[in-house]
Formats: C-alpha cells, structure tokens, sequence
C-alpha cells in the first residue's frame, strides 16, 4: 500500500508540473479526488488493513494528499498569472492592429487633396504661400479695403461678430470671422515690397442662406500680384491656367464687370460650363458659364494703405471657391456633402 501511495505521489507531481492550462488542472484534480478518483479508491482499501499498518499508511495518505492538493493550488496560481500577462499582450496587439488598420484607410479629404493641387500650381509660377487669421478685425476685413462701415456692400458680407466681452486682445476695432480670404491683401503689401506674388488660402465664414451651393463655413484661395506693368490680359491668362489645369484643356475663362470695392475695375471671372462645355445646361442655368472667383485690379487706396506706390506699381487680386470648383471637378452635386463627415461619401475619393 505505502509503494502505491508513493507512486500515485510521484505520477501526478509530474502530471501536475507538466500541466499548461487551468483546465488540465481541473482534469487531474478530478482524477485525484473526485469520485471515483484515486484517493476515493484508495481509501475504500483502508478497511483490509491491520491496526498497526493503517496507522502508518493512514498519515502518509494524509500527507502526500495535503501534498498533492497544495501542489495544485500553486500550480493554478503560476497558470493564471501566466494567462493574465498573456490577455495584456494580446490586447496591445488588438490596438496596434486598430491604429495600422486606420493607418491604412485613412487619407486626405477631397477639398484638401484638391488645395494641395491648387496650391502646387501657383507654386510653379513663383507664388508662395501667406497666412492672414480667421479671426480678425472689422478693420482688415472691410475698413481697409475700402468698405467702410454702413457701405452696402457689407450687406454682401454679413458675418458672425465676436462678442466685445471675450475680446482679450489689444484693439478697438470689431472682433470677426473673416468673410474672404481678401483679409491677407494689406498684411501682404505692408509686408512685402514689389515684385508681390504671393497666395492664401483657408476657412471664411458667412451669416449665409446655406443651400446646395453656400456654406457658412466654406474655403477660398486668393492670389495678390503686384508689379510694374501688371494689368487686366494677366487676370485672363491665369484664369484660364487655373480652369485649363483644373477642369480641362477645353475650358476658357471670361470676365465679367462686377464690383468689389477693393478693386477697379472689379469682375467676376466664369468658366465654360464643364458639364454642357457651353452649350447651355440646367446647371449653368443655360447660359454655357459659371461663376467661380471674383478679382480685379487692386483699388489704389489699397495699395496706398499697404504703403505701395500705385502710380509706380499695379496690381491683380484674385478670389475663388476651391468647394465651388470640387463641385465642377467631382461632378458633387450639393456642396454641403464636403463637411457631411459621411465616410460613404468621403471614401469615393
Ligand atoms: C469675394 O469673397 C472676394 N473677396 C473675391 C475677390 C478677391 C474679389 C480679390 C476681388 C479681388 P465672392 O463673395 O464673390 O468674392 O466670393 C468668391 C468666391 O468664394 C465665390 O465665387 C465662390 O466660389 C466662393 N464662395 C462665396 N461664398 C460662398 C459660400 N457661402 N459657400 C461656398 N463658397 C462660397
């Protein structure tokens, strides 16, 4: 009986130790002291015994399953930390996976993509980029370009004004979302001296009857070159560079009168309709042309306040849609879907 005992001993102290789930654990357990199981069977022998050998086989019985049980339990713990560790690994794989699974999908929004063409474009005729807040004064905005207060043509430009209490910084002109990107026309002159070719781009804002074609949140690009000579056949010819490259080689530009107060003379620039290419369409209205940018000679008070010489030198401004132009480029038929944040649409591009 005392062999037997010291070989169920040895057996399962090697089972025990060569275990490598809780689930095995359990299986030797059952073995062990389930019904049944060994230790069951084992005691049912003690009855046969002599007086004398039950004492002696009775005390090893209790120690070696004290033994084995506590073999167990030590067991089960070492597998648990094990598996604990192994679910920390396992869950930093699950995140790196997320994070290179976005890292694959993800990729610039259309407008973006199609600023970053603009931009290369105007980079390769020698203009480089200037920056001009979104936030800003009623003075940048209007004052300086010739739109004084109660001029009617603000009513063009209503906007969203920054409440005077929040205003924390150091001007007394009027706090407000710039409504063009014209608002980095007199940083650009005071800050440059001729020859000028220079480009902003970024967000504007209108107090706008939003509609598949307005925003209240939308983008423009705009150009300011000054130099001596420049005149009105430089408008034309990058108007029609900026459609030709962008819509097509069969697109023409046409200029249109068109007041801005900041130039003279002012005009809307149109391209040839990309989708009837002229020959008139629902979408143009019929008539073979849409409107994309506003532009004009640079006013000479506005040269004068950028302290320029306009009997010296002449210049072009020039603004356009880049969500209006996507809109003809894409074929997008309301403007609106571009902020949607809808990923159906956003991922066609
Ligand atoms: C202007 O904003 C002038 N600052 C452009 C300019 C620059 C004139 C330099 C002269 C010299 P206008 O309001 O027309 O002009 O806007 C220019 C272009 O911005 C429009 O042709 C259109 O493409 C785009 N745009 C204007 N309002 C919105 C709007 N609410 N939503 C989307 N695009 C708009």
């Amino acid at each position: 009986m005392e062999e037997k005992l010291k070989k169920i001993q040895q057996d399962y102290i090697n089972k025990i130790s060569s275990s490598k789930s809780l689930k095995d654990l359990d299986i030797i357990f059952i073995e062990l002291f389930g019904k049944n199981g060994e230790v069951d069977q084992l005691s049912r022998q003690f009855k046969d015994l002599a007086k004398e050998d039950l004492k002696i086989v009775g005390s090893l019985f209790n120690l070696i399953k004290q033994e084995l049980e506590k073999t167990i339990s030590t067991k089960r713990e070492e597998i648990k930390a094990r598996v604990y560790k192994g679910l920390e690994d396992e869950t930093f794989t699950f995140q790196h996976q997320v994070l290179e699974a976005k890292k694959r999908k993800g990729h610039l929004h259309p407008v973006t993509q199609f600023e970053n063409e603009i931009v290369k474009l105007f980079n390769k005729l020698g203009f480089v980029q200037a920056d001009a807040p979104q936030i800003d004064t009623d003075f940048n905005n209007f004052e300086v370009l010739n739109i004084p207060a109660e001029h009617p043509a603000r009513d063009m430009w209503d906007t969203f004004y920054i409440d005077k209490s929040s205003n924390t910084q150091t001007t007394n002109h009027k706090l407000l979302l710039r409504t063009h990107t014209s608002n980095s026309q007199i940083r650009i002159l005071k800050n440059n001296k001729p020859p000028i070719r220079m480009m902003t781009l970024g967000r504007c804002f209108r107090y706008e009857n939003v509609d598949a074609r307005h925003e209240h949140t939308f983008e423009q690009f705009e150009i300011v070159y000054v130099d001596k000579g420049v005149s009105m056949a430089n408008l034309q010819f990058l108007s029609e560079y900026f459609f030709k490259s962008i819509l097509g080689k069969d697109i023409k530009a046409r200029l249109r009168p068109k007041y801005y107060p900041f130039v003279e003379p002012g005009v809307g620039i149109d391209a040839t309709c990309v989708f009837c290419k002229g020959s008139g369409c629902k979408i143009c209205g019929n008539i073979g042309w849409l409107e994309l940018a506003g532009a004009g000679m640079i006013h000479p008070k506005v040269l004068e306040a950028g302290g320029i010489n306009p009997k010296e030198y002449s210049g072009i401004a020039w603004g356009v849609g880049p969500e209006r132009m996507a809109m003809l480029k894409y074929g997008i038929e309301d403007l609106r879907l571009l902020k949607s944040g809808d990923l159906n649409f956003l991922e066609k591009f």
